[in-house]
C-alpha cells in the first residue's frame, strides 16, 4: 500500500471564524503549497468554519424539519460548496486536480459510502470532501469534518491523518483563555476543552475523540498549525511543533 494522507483543513484556520463567509486565501494557498511538496497524494477534507458554523447557529440546526432549519440547510449548503469551490481553486492554482463531493451526496440510509471519492483517489485525483447538513429520518443533521475524517480512515485506505487548524495541537487546556496552557506533544493527563459558542459541532472535544478514534486505523494522526504549513516538513523529528497520536 503506498503511504496516503487524510488531511482536514479546520475552519479556523481556512476562514476567519468570527466574520461570516470570510475566506483566509493566503492562509490556504500556503497550506496548499506545504501539501503539494510534501504528498504525491491525498484526500481532503474541509471543516465549516464562518461557512458553517454562524447559519447553522442561527436557523436552529441540526435539528428537526421545519420551514426555518429547511431554509438554513439550503443556506448551509450553498455556503459550504462555496468554501469547497474556493479551496479547489487555489487547489487548481498548484495545479492539482480535485474533484468534490457533499457528504450528503454519499449517504445511503444515513450511513456514507466513501467507494466513489476513493474511486477519484485511485484515479489520481484528491478527492475534495467537505462538512455539511443533510437530511435523515424527518431532521436536518450536520457532518463534521472531524467525523468525515474518522469515517474515511475507517476504510483503511489511509496511513495518516493530519489535522490543520488555528493552534500549535491538544493543550492541556485551550491556549486562546489560558497563556500558561501547556503543549501535550504526545496526549497525556487530563485535558479541557472549552467550546466556541458559535459551533454547532464538538469544537476541539470532538476533534479530540475523533483523532483517537482514528488512530485504531492509520499509523499515525497530528494536530498542526495550519498558519505555520511547513511544521509538516518536521514530522517525525524532534523539532517537530504539534501534537501527535501513534
Ligand atoms: P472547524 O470546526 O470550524 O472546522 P477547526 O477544526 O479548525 O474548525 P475548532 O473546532 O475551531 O477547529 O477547534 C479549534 C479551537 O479549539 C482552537 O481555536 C482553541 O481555541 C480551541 N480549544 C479548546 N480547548 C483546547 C485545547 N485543550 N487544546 C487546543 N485547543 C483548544
Ligand atoms: O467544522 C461542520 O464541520 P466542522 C460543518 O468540521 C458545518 O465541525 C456545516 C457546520
Amino acid at each position: 500500500m503506498t503511504s496516503l494522507a487524510a488531511i482536514k483543513l479546520g475552519g479556523s484556520v481556512i476562514t476567519s471564524k468570527t466574520e461570516y463567509r470570510s475566506f483566509r486565501s493566503e492562509t490556504t494557498a500556503s497550506i496548499v503549497k506545504a501539501l503539494s511538496e510534501k504528498f504525491d497524494s491525498f484526500a481532503l477534507v474541509i471543516g465549516g468554519g464562518s461557512f458553517g458554523h454562524f447559519k447553522s447557529k442561527e436557523f436552529g440546526l441540526p435539528g428537526k424539519a421545519s420551514k426555518r432549519t429547511m431554509e438554513g440547510a439550503g443556506i448551509v449548503h450553498r455556503d459550504m460548496s462555496e468554501l469547497a469551490g474556493l479551496v479547489h481553486d487555489s487547489l487548481m492554482k498548484r495545479g492539482l486536480n480535485a474533484y468534490s463531493f457533499s457528504p450528503g451526496e454519499l449517504m445511503r440510509d444515513g450511513i456514507p459510502d466513501y467507494a466513489e471519492p476513493l474511486r477519484y483517489l485511485e484515479a489520481g485525483m484528491i478527492p475534495l470532501l467537505y462538512g455539511d447538513v443533510f437530511a435523515s429520518g424527518g431532521e436536518f443533521m450536520i457532518y463534521s469534518g472531524d467525523s468525515i475524517m474518522l469515517d474515511l480512515c475507517k476504510t483503511g485506505r489511509f496511513d495518516k491523518a493530519i489535522f490543520f487548524s488555528d493552534v500549535d495541537g491538544i493543550f492541556d487546556r485551550d491556549p486562546k483563555r489560558f497563556k500558561d496552557a501547556k503543549l501535550m506533544k504526545r496526549l497525556s493527563g487530563k485535558i479541557d476543552f472549552s467550546t466556541s459558542s458559535g459551533d454547532v459541532t464538538g469544537g476541539m472535544r470532538l476533534k479530540h475523540s475523533s483523532m483517537l478514534e482514528i488512530a485504531k486505523h492509520v499509523k499515525e494522526v497530528y494536530l498542526i498549525n495550519g498558519n505555520y504549513p511547513e511544521r509538516i516538513g518536521d514530522i517525525g523529528s524532534e523539532d517537530f511543533i504539534g501534537t501527535v497520536i501513534d
